[in-house]
């Protein structure tokens, strides 16, 4: 990578071909966000075509930068980049940018076009992604080391010399290895202005994460103008204090603005160089740039040109304002240069990586397990089992799984924001993540849940390591956002979410969570697991790993007995992998009743099973830890455990009812929590609201009643 930007007159073509095309494809498409692509165009050309290390031709080779477009409304960008560098997005994909099946929808979407990392548009979460992806790439070197027998800590020693490029890296801690690649980040006010960057940030600065590079356009305008009127301070101060490298290239200089790429590149390249912490780039530019009348405005922030703005945008680029989606040929011929370079780096570096790990078997039949995804040979022997003589609180039991399958599962790492101790997400035997200790498994997220659950998609979309991050459940809130997009990308990420009900006791009605299973079960795509007791907690904690999606355990805090199921007829823990199933049958010749619990609640159903038997009564218990797998079965296996013919059902749930209507029935009763709770212990406000052997046993008669 040169340290002087080599720059042509065709480079020059290919900034303003690329800025006509943001503005043509957003008049076509009618709507969109053309200002920042039509500005940044240039910032994003230098990362596309000067400074990353990508391959068009192979857009998940392991060795890549990383680009996230945080602020993700400015796709059409990104596509436009991506066209040029000569990935498989055409013209024609342009062309069709946020119509119904093209490849260029709205804002950037994983898995959809060839290229993109990430799915953005919720501003700020790429940049906290950005964060996890950075840490990842640091442990995934530790982790390759270690495998290796290798120590991979800060001091330098890896399991490799660094992959393809020679010229960066050095100090970084834990960047030895083959993964010494950049994340770099396009994030703007928007971005900087969410809470969960300063989260992120703070976080990356501690974690002194050398191979991240933000580039942050500051252009002073968002959609409601100005941002004299939101945003005053001194973003660049408030990142050096995080413990960033700071720098700025300011195009507006001396009231002349000038898109001045060889400052800009030599700022980036400082960065990239700058490796024992993150880099925040400032630029400052004026948005829409150079279109008459409506750059530096906040109504060329999100709307289309209209006619006269884009025939002079083309006018004052030098280009035909009657050509529409024009790339002169030598243009492109130009920019796909990008394919021979990035296809001769991937060569270099896929050959250091393979003869380092021939050297290296261990790391290597780790690497190539992890690349397919796949968990190690008999790791299943490693889980723990619980006897029914303990009795033991569900989040406990989630800990002693984790510390287990530490030390058979090097891919798994987590940590909780600060509550570790209480959400039992400490591995033992493991070390802290720290910069002195790459090779550390227990991340300190600090209090900063909405950025933790963005750093877990970071670590997934790295790919390699599976990550997994607790706090309690009524806090789930604050990282709503980041676990959206965990479903939404369907990452296999697994959050633990523990003290799930009023059962937290004495902590009062802001630490009970109410509303939370209901709400969390709305996510498509979210599996919400809470299991009845530890020996379910490791059966679905084996399901989770298996099942590689994005899952959220419900634990409790209190403890609750561990089923002795040959000595009582029930079924195994093992069934907890099909979201529901009959843990004990009806003790009577009829099935009159069906109980349906999760979590702390199905030991109530099976006591009160056994007082209904007493009244001649036939219960079944049905555990239900997982709705969402419940329903991935087929039509016969959830006959089968919600039988049609029994119509009298009881929900038993410490939460709100939503979710249970459709299974309960018009003739079923549901033991559920409708409004906030009260300082006062669990299991005595639990009691009020009916959560007792005999608030079963009633609802039970009731639903009978109903169903008679
Ligand atoms: C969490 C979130 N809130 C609101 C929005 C809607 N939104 C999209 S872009 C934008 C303004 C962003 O301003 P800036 O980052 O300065 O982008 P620029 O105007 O420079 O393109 C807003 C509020 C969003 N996408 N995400």
């Amino acid at each position: 990578m040169p340290d002087r930007l080599e720059w042509s007159n065709l480079d020059n073509m290919a900034v303003a071909t690329a800025k006509a095309l943001a503005a043509d494809a957003i008049e076509r498409a009618g709507s969109g966000h053309p200002g920042s692509a039509i500005s940044l165009a240039g910032g994003a050309y230098l990362l596309f075509q000067k400074l990353m290390r990508h391959d068009p031709s192979d857009p998940g080779w392991l060795g890549r930068d990383r680009f996230v477009l945080s602020a993700g409304h400015t796709v059409a960008m990104l596509y436009i980049q991506l066209y040029l560098a000569g990935y498989k997005v055409t013209l024609e994909d342009i062309q069709a940018l946020r119509t119904a099946g093209s490849i260029t929808p709205g804002h950037p979407e994983r898995g959809l076009t060839p290229g993109v990392e990430m799915s953005t548009g919720p501003l700020g979460q790429g940049l906290a992604s950005a964060v996890g992806m950075a840490m990842a790439a640091r442990r995934d070197n530790a982790m390759l080391a270690a495998a290796a027998g290798l120590p991979g800590s800060a001091d330098g020693s890896g399991p490799c010399d660094r992959g393809g490029r020679v010229d960066q890296a050095e100090g970084t801690p834990g960047a030895n290895g083959p993964f010494d690649h950049t994340i770099w980040v396009i994030a703007g006010e928007g971005d900087l202005q969410e809470g969960i960057t300063a989260e992120a940030s703070s976080l990356a600065g501690t974690q002194r994460l050398g191979n991240l590079v933000v580039l942050y356009d500051e252009n002073r305008i968002t959609i409601e103008g100005n941002t004299a009127v939101t945003f005053t301070e001194d973003v660049v101060a408030r990142y050096r204090a995080y413990g960033w490298h700071t720098d700025t290239v300011d195009w507006t200089e001396g009231g002349r603005y000038a898109e001045d790429y060889q400052a800009l590149y030599a700022a980036l390249r400082r960065a990239q160089q700058v490796t024992d912490r993150p880099s925040l780039v400032r630029l400052r530019s004026i948005i829409g740039w150079p279109c008459p009348a409506k750059q530096n405005t906040g109504s060329i922030h999100g709307s289309k040109l209209g006619p006269s703005c884009l025939d002079g945008l083309k006018r004052n680029l030098g280009l035909d304002p009657a050509k529409y989606f024009d790339v002169p040929p030598e243009v492109l011929q130009h920019t796909q240069q990008a394919l021979r370079r990035g296809q001769a780096a991937r060569r270099d570096w896929d050959a250091k990586l393979a003869t380092c790990l021939t050297e290296m078997p261990a790391a290597r039949a780790l690497l190539e397990r992890l690349q397919a995804g796949e968990l190690p040979e008999g790791w299943q022997a490693a889980l723990p089992q619980f006897e029914p003589d303990e009795a033991i609180a569900t989040r406990t039991a989630s800990g002693r799984v984790l510390s287990a399958l530490g030390e058979v599962l090097p891919e798994l790492w987590g940590g909780s924001a600060d509550l570790g101790p209480s959400n039992s997400t400490v591995m033992a035997g493991q070390t802290s993540f720290l910069p002195s200790n790459p090779a550390g498994r227990n991340i300190h997220f600090g209090i900063r849940e909405h950025a933790m659950g963005a750093v877990l998609n970071g670590i997934a979309l790295d790919g390699l390591t599976r990550p997994y991050a607790g706090t309690f459940l009524v806090f789930s809130d604050y990282m709503r956002g980041a676990v959206r997009l965990s479903a939404l990308m369907q990452l296999p990420v697994t959050y633990i979410w523990t003290h799930d009900s009023l059962g937290v006791g004495e902590d009062g009605p802001t630490h009970q969570p109410v509303e939370h299973l209901e709400a969390l079960r709305a996510i498509p795509g979210l599996a919400v697991v809470r299991p009845a007791c530890a020996n379910e907690t490791v059966a679905v904690w084996a399901s989770v790993l298996q099942r590689r999606q994005p899952a959220g355990l419900v634990l409790s805090r209190q403890k609750l007995p561990v089923f002795d199921r040959p000595g009582l007829g029930l079924a195994e823990a093992s069934n907890a992998r099909f979201g529901a199933y009959t843990l004990a049958s009806s003790p009577l010749p009829s099935t009159d009743v069906l109980l349906m619990a999760s979590g702390s609640e199905v030991s109530l159903a099976l006591e009160a099973r056994q007082e209904l038997a007493l009244m001649q009564v036939g219960a079944a218990v049905v555990s239900v830890p997982c709705l969402e797998w419940f329903y991935e079965q087929d039509a016969a296996y959830q006959g089968q455990t919600l039988p049609a013919a029994v119509t009298a059902r009881v929900s038993i749930e410490a939460g709100t009812v939503g979710p249970w209507r459709g299974l309960v029935g018009p003739d079923g009763v549901s033991l559920s929590v409708d409004g906030f709770g009260k300082s006062a212990s669990g299991s005595w406000l639990l009691e009020q609201l009916g959560f007792s052997v005999s608030g079963v046993v009633n609802a039970a008669l009731a639903a009978l009643a109903k169903a008679s």
